[in-house]
């Protein structure tokens, strides 16, 4: 199993922040105690991108705190981040793995029983399952219900994280279940004070006992 620590995993969102305020709130997260990192950007051309991530991985790096980008792996090459995360409908585990070789960190997107299998099996490192919850963030899915999430824990060997309309105080949810941490997007990046909320969504999680 690859060094991380999926407790609380961040996904970013730009949209509507200028460069100045979105680091900012992204070094905010790290110091309330974010685990994980993902760049997650649908609206930038390639350099644009490219650009941001290499920021975003510098200021992760300070906070010793891996960065993985979403779906781009030639993003996450020419940045030299720690991973990727793939979706249903991204490059498959397989190929990624084999682009990035056997010391990345690689995640996927799984929402049943069967996605999730194939996953590990390709060579994923951990699972974000979900949305738990309707979300708000601009993302194509469906709802996963707790209990589905319960059956991926069983099935696969490697760490599973819920995501999808997450925050401190609808957690509740996710106890009983071997989840191995929560990714959020808006109940950080929205937030007024990043720091805080960070630190309240790891006490919520850590208060659940998985
Ligand atoms: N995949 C499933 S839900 C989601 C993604 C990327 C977005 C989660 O965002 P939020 O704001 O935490 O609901
Ligand atoms: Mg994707």
């Amino acid at each position: 199993m690859k060094a991380m620590d999926t407790t609380l995993y961040l996904v970013t969102d730009s949209t509507g922040l200028s460069e100045e305020v979105f680091l900012r709130k992204v070094e905010q997260a790290l110091q309330g105690g974010v685990t994980l990192l993902q760049i997650r950007e649908k609206e930038r051309s390639t350099r644009s991108y490219i650009q941001l991530a290499q920021q975003v991985h510098t200021i992760a790096q300070r906070y010793h705190v891996p960065l993985l980008v979403d779906d781009r792996v030639d993003v996450a090459l020419a940045v030299a981040a720690e991973g990727v995360h793939v979706g249903q409908t991204d490059m498959p585990v397989w190929q990624a793995r084999q682009l990035l070789g056997p010391d990345k960190i690689i995640g996927a997107t799984a929402k049943t029983v069967p996605q999730a299998l194939e996953a590990w099996q390709q060579g994923a490192d951990y699972l974000g399952v979900g949305a738990i919850y309707p979300t708000t963030t601009k993302v194509v899915t469906v709802l996963t219900s707790p209990e589905t999430l319960g059956e991926i824990c069983k099935a696969v060997p490697i760490p599973v994280n819920a995501i999808g309309g997450l925050n401190p105080n609808n957690l509740g949810v996710l106890k009983g279940i071997a989840i191995q941490g929560v990714c959020v997007v808006s109940a950080i990046m929205k937030a007024e004070d990043p720091k805080a909320a960070a630190e309240a969504l790891r006490q919520a999680f850590l208060a659940l006992g998985c």
